[in-house]
């Protein structure tokens, strides 16, 4: 299985708003595998479409110590419940760089399976916060949206710098 390429902030491409995804074909079943096996290669623990440039509502996520709790989230709509825990946060699009983010600790989720089914999951702790940081990707948003200016900027000229030195 091909490892997909992951864009790298400040591109803007990965600032695009994510469609809705409203055909669930077998291209899409394929996508979700392999942005599944990408994100375990890097290693990570979460993976938007939009990090692999495809604009469409789809999420994998696994922050499990075994990477055998694989969840693919379709179409996802994060309902915030109580609690806030601020974390060091990293991202594959922002290699390199973690930063102390504050997000919702409980969350309910409501997205769709691959095949289009409806699903439903709370979380909490670890994955409600990676579940977070990927449904912002959906939107265009980057984790070093939430630090000073002074911190995004520190990474964003780092990063500028290390593409102009690999091409
Ligand atoms: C999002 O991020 C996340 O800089 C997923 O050099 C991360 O998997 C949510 C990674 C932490 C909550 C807490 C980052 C791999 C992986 C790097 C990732 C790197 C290699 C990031
Ligand atoms: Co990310």
């Amino acid at each position: 299985m091909p490892l997909l390429n992951i864009l790298h902030h400040p591109d803007p491409r990965l600032r695009t708003k994510a469609a809705p995804v409203s055909v669930f074909d077998s291209a899409l079943a394929t996508l979700a595998k392999n942005m599944l096996e990408t994100m375990y290669a890097a290693p990570g623990i979460g993976l938007a479409a939009t990090q692999v440039n495809v604009h469409k509502r789809l999420i994998v996520v696994d922050v499990s110590e075994d990477s055998n709790a694989p969840h693919i989230l379709v179409n996802p709509k994060l309902e915030l419940l109580g609690g806030r825990v601020a974390g060091d946060e990293g991202c594959l699009s922002v290699p390199g760089f973690y930063e102390r983010v504050e997000r919702a600790e409980q969350i309910n989720v409501q997205a769709q399976d691959v095949t289009g089914a409806p699903l439903t999951m709370s979380a909490e702790g670890l994955l409600a916060v990676c579940i977070q940081h990927e449904c912002d990707h959906l939107d265009g948003k980057l984790f070093v949206d939430y630090l000073s200016s002074l911190k995004r900027n520190r990474i964003n000229k780092k990063l500028r710098q290390l593409a102009s030195e690999r091409d």
